[in-house]
């Protein structure tokens, strides 16, 4: 029987399942720093941080968090919190530097010794194969956009399980894959900067491929669970209009169910083809690859922050719109913004509060998505590998950071969680995103996610109020309601 959740009426104490994961999260990009380090050859990110006007502040990875130098004081920062997992990314040009050939065994032994520390602090590793640092060698042969692409992931994917996969529980392939396909290459805003519809299209073929492939590979070579990452959109029409509830509908479509349907039920739902067919005749899916791409997984991560509200594509809204997608549609003041990939669907303004990013705070939008995705596909577990926010921490006179926001959102976010598993989603775990601040892609350091405050100059670690507040949630497996 599946261990229930429980609600105390007397404490207002909502307790989670027994043997619920707790954790916290980063990427390799974001934190580690060292980008010449023991042979690292550049990343797509690398590069894109380089053409000015692509990262706030001209930020790049360079230094990030220093923590490819610090990891083991940051992995006692773990312990002190009472993490009892840990989600970390690898470094594909750390290890496999050129993104196809020699394995750079020193890069490889970070992730080694990574491993090792979170074991001896009884510490459990989630290890993510790709979040996004593609090796340049690799986007100079077309990147994602080259079917290749897929056969070198699958070898890096053999390196990582051969090297760890006996001592890490879960594997996960890709990070976000939408972000990849949609916000690298049809909006721009992320690497490698492209702007067109169609060629988003082949790369989250690839993608999907390349996650199908990765799991063969892996589970050859080692018994770890098997899971992928997606940031699935939870889509409300911003309307009652026929129009707005069909924008919504094609949007679940193309940032949902092009990764869910392939990888988890073997197709591309017929009505995706169909809209989009004036972009792309999908010549590109092979004979066999849908079969490949449907390999198999043991657990779905979820990741949420907020929800999305589209508008159809009427003459009025394209008369407002912004031009370029823009995460933070409340904040821009300028209206609706394209939905990446798509010229059927707008992203609208959604009503407050919201977080530093500009996205709304709507707990019970997590719960919506957690039930819906069990409805669909009720076979799969889900953990949610990440959930935060973004605010203006600053450190207080009394050296402190009292970020009473975030410790509201995460407790608001959790109560979400715990009513999905009430109504029956099966969640086994959650990471809070993020560890630390961080560098948070196209805004650089200007958003502080991190439940630990880094002051970059010193690169002094301070936990906030919040990591204080998680402490006590995980030691009570519960979460005040
Ligand atoms: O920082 C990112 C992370 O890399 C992927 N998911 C969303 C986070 C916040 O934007």
């Amino acid at each position: 029987m599946t261990p229930q959740p429980t609600t105390d009426q007397a404490s207002d104490r909502l307790s989670f399942p027994p043997g619920f994961v707790w954790g916290s999260a980063t990427a390799a990009y974001q934190i580690e720093g060292a980008v010449h380090a023991d042979g690292r050859l550049p990343s797509i990110w690398d590069v894109f941080c380089q053409v000015p006007g692509n990262v706030t502040g001209g930020d790049t990875g360079d230094v990030a968090c220093d923590h490819y130098s610090r990891m083991a004081a940051d992995l006692d920062l773990m312990a002190d919190l009472g993490l009892p997992s840990y989600r970390f990314s690898v470094s594909w040009p750390r290890v496999i530097p050129g993104g196809s050939g020699p394995v750079n065994e020193a890069g490889l032994d970070f992730y080694r010794r990574l491993v090792d520390g979170l074991l001896e602090r009884g510490i459990t590793p989630l290890l993510t194969l790709y979040h996004w640092d593609l090796p340049q060698a690799l986007q100079f042969e077309g990147g994602w956009t080259n079917r290749d692409t897929v056969a070198r992931f699958a070898e890096y994917a053999e390196v990582i399980g051969r090297a760890l996969g006996d001592r890490v529980p879960t594997i996960t392939t890709l990070n976000e894959p939408w972000c990849t396909a949609f916000l690298g290459h049809a909006s721009g805003v992320h690497a490698p900067g492209l702007t067109d519809n169609a060629t988003a299209l082949v790369v989250a073929h690839h993608l999907n491929l390349a996650h199908g492939r990765a799991v063969r590979a892996l589970r050859s070579v080692c018994p770890a669970q098997l899971s992928v990452t997606l940031n699935l959109a939870e889509v409300r029409p911003a309307g009652d209009s026929e129009a707005d509830l069909a924008a919504a509908e094609h949007v679940d479509r193309i940032a949902n169910r092009i990764f869910t349907e392939p990888m988890l039920r073997g197709s591309y739902p017929a009505e995706l083809l169909a809209e989009t067919k004036h972009l792309s005749d999908w010549a590109f899916v092979a004979d066999g690859d849908l079969a490949e791409i449907n390999a198999g997984i043991d657990l779905l991560g979820v990741n949420f922050y907020a929800p999305s509200a589209v508008a159809a594509a009427t003459p009025e809204i394209r008369a407002q719109v912004t031009g370029r997608w823009v995460n933070d549609p409340s904040q821009s003041g300028a209206g609706p913004s394209p939905w990446p990939g798509t010229d059927l669907a707008y992203s609208v303004p959604q009503p407050g509060p919201y977080t530093a990013m500009g996205w709304p705070i709507v707990p019970e939008a997590f719960t919506d998505l957690l039930l819906r995705v069990h409805r669909d596909y009720p076979e799969i577990g889900l953990v949610v590998t990440e959930n935060g926010a973004a605010f203006d921490d600053a450190v207080s006179a009394d050296g402190r950071v009292h970020d009473a926001d975030r410790i509201d959102y995460v407790r608001r976010h959790l109560a979400a969680v715990h009513a999905a598993i009430e109504r029956g989603a099966d969640v086994r775990g959650y990471y809070l995103w993020s560890l630390m601040d961080n560098f948070e892609w196209a805004w650089g350091y200007s958003k502080r996610f991190g439940m630990v405050y880094v002051d970059y100059p010193s690169q002094q670690r301070i936990p906030k109020d919040s990591a204080l507040w998680f402490r006590d949630v995980i030691a009570a497996n519960a979460v005040e309601s």
